[in-house]
């Protein structure tokens, strides 16, 4: 009985709070850097000191200084999330989280990636982020499947916003259109996800 009891509770949950779920989800095509939410997440590597792609262009946007923050941060495992200023970037903070390398599936890199948005989410909530946008973790250099990541990317983000009031509001900023299109196709389709 309790069991259908809370279904219900939740399907009306879900139905009343469709409309501002969808508001609190943006999607963007273009540079991550040049965003001016709250906090920006970075697609970093383990060691937290730079890289390639994403990781580049934040530290280059953001000046030396990051590089001196993130040295005291002593690295980051895969799925974890950790917090510095965002210095020159016009966003307040920069969230670094260390996505999965794809190795075909088995080794856990759906649940890492979507360790990678939740905890980036609650570290954000934390430090009393109301804005946050992602790019699209380990689908560049790391090679996960743009369309499986982008289903992860956004089950993960709803069912996190269903539970929390903050950040109030996540943009999915993508940098190449093939993401754009898949993020655009999933978004427009599905329901949040209630559990
Ligand atoms: N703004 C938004 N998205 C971007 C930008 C940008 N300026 N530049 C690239 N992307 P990647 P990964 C997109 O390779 O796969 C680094 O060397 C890009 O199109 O940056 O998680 C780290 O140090 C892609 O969709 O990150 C690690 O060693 C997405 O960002 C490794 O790469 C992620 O691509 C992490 O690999």
């Amino acid at each position: 009985m309790e069991k259908y009891t809370n279904l219900f509770w939740n399907s009306l949950k879900i139905i009343f709070n469709l409309p501002a779920m969808k508001s609190r989800i943006e999607l963007v095509l273009g540079d991550i850097t040049k965003v001016t939410t709250d906090a920006i997440v970075n697609a970093a590597n383990r060691s937290l000191l730079g890289g390639g792609g994403v990781d580049g262009a934040i530290h280059r946007a953001a000046g030396p200084a990051l590089l001196e923050a993130c040295r005291m941060l002593e690295g980051c495992e895969t799925g974890q999330a950790k917090i510095t200023e965002g210095f020159q970037l016009p966003a307040s903070h920069v969230i670094h989280t260390v996505g999965p390398i794809w190795y075909g599936g088995n080794q856990q890199e759906k649940e890492l990636l979507a360790a990678c948005y939740r905890n980036s989410l609650e570290l954000a909530r934390d430090n009393g982020c109301t804005t946050i946008a992602f790019p699209n973790i380990s689908t560049g250099i790391y090679r996960f499947p743009k369309k499986e990541a982008a289903r992860i990317a956004i089950a993960e983000v709803k069912k996190y916003l269903f539970h929390n009031k903050l950040p109030e509001k996540v943009f999915f900023v993508c940098f190449d259109e093939e993401n754009f299109n898949l993020y655009e196709e999933l978004l427009d389709e599905g329901l949040p996800t209630a559990n």
